[in-house]
């Protein structure tokens, strides 16, 4: 579950260096005389809709500021190109809209773009650091396990979709191998309560019709997977991930003492690792 990469490459020319092919290009992302071997720690902030991810990723970019941040590519979400009047399309919004109709094409963009943001390259700088991290928010696991399957438990998605969804994560999680992977996983855990009052103070435009019972069903899902650890995970090792839980019933925003207990859990867990 770890990456390394040599300072010479990236993730990318590490796992190829290990397979003994052809010298590829130089990445533009980095050039080092050292051959030394970097070993990258990856984790991804999971948890339900509004308990706090963006924010907590803000207060510890705040705080470590010498870690990699990936925020979810929501706005990819909300402008598709297309050739309607606006030349755009907001697929967060048709999806909140008519479900049965946009869940799987929601699907398709969600897990591309993740897997995306999971295998961008390493900046220079980040490449220099001691113990390098990054930290992403939610990641394909999330988009798989939590997301397709409640909208698949829903209805939203049909058996002929959520099976075909299944075969191609499956496929891209073993072509990507180690270059998806994660260290561990931090999640922010609130009831669906408090989280719905934060979903309505947000106010995000798209997520009018979003209701507890939703958030509800997201939260058993989160549970499912990384407390009670009963989710039928495909391939089976992914299970086995560190998972800290992160209780967030509490406001950290606005709240040193808070935010600074819950960055120390952090700090340790990542070191930890
Ligand atoms: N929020 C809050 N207290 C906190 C953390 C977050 O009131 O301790 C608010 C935040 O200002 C925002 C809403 O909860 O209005 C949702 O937060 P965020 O967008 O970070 O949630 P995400 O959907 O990314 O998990
Ligand atoms: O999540 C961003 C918004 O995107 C929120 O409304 C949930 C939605 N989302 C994210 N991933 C998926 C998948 N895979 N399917 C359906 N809906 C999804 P937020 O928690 O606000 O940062
Ligand atoms: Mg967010």
């Amino acid at each position: 579950f770890c990456t390394f990469i040599h300072k010479q490459g990236n993730e990318h020319g590490s796992a190829m260096s290990k397979k003994s092919v052809k010298p590829q290009p130089r990445p533009q992302c980095a050039s080092y005389s050292s051959r030394k071997e970097v070993k990258i720690k990856k984790f991804s902030v999971e948890g339900n809709i509004a308990v706090g991810k963006s924010s907590f990723l803000r207060l510890l970019a705040s705080t470590c500021q010498e870690w990699s941040f990936m925020g979810e590519p929501l706005h990819k979400w909300q402008h598709v190109h297309s050739s309607s009047s606006h030349g755009m399309d907001n697929l967060l919004q048709l999806m909140y809209d008519n479900p049965a109709r946009w869940s799987y094409t929601f699907q398709t963009l969600s897990c591309m773009t993740r897997f995306k943001t999971q295998i961008e390259l390493f900046s220079e700088q980040l490449l220099k650091q001691q113990e390098p991290v990054r930290i992403f928010e939610r990641s394909v696991y999330s988009d798989r396990f939590v997301f397709a399957k409640t909208l698949f438990d829903l209805g939203h998605l049909s058996d002929m979709e959520w099976n075909m969804y299944q075969e191609w994560h499956t496929f891209l999680l073993q072509e990507f191998g180690e270059r998806a992977t994660l260290d561990g996983i931090l999640y922010l855990r609130a009831t669906p309560v408090k989280c719905f009052e934060r979903l309505q103070k947000r106010a995000r435009k798209e997520e009018k019709r979003v209701t507890q019972q939703y958030l509800e069903k997201l939260h058993d899902q989160h549970e499912g997977w990384l407390i009670n650890k009963n989710t039928d995970l495909h391939p089976a090792h992914f299970s086995n991930i560190p998972v800290l839980i992160l209780q967030v019933d509490e406001d950290f925003e606005e709240n040193p003492v808070v935010s600074q207990h819950l960055i120390n859990q952090v700090k340790d867990f990542v070191a930890s690792l």
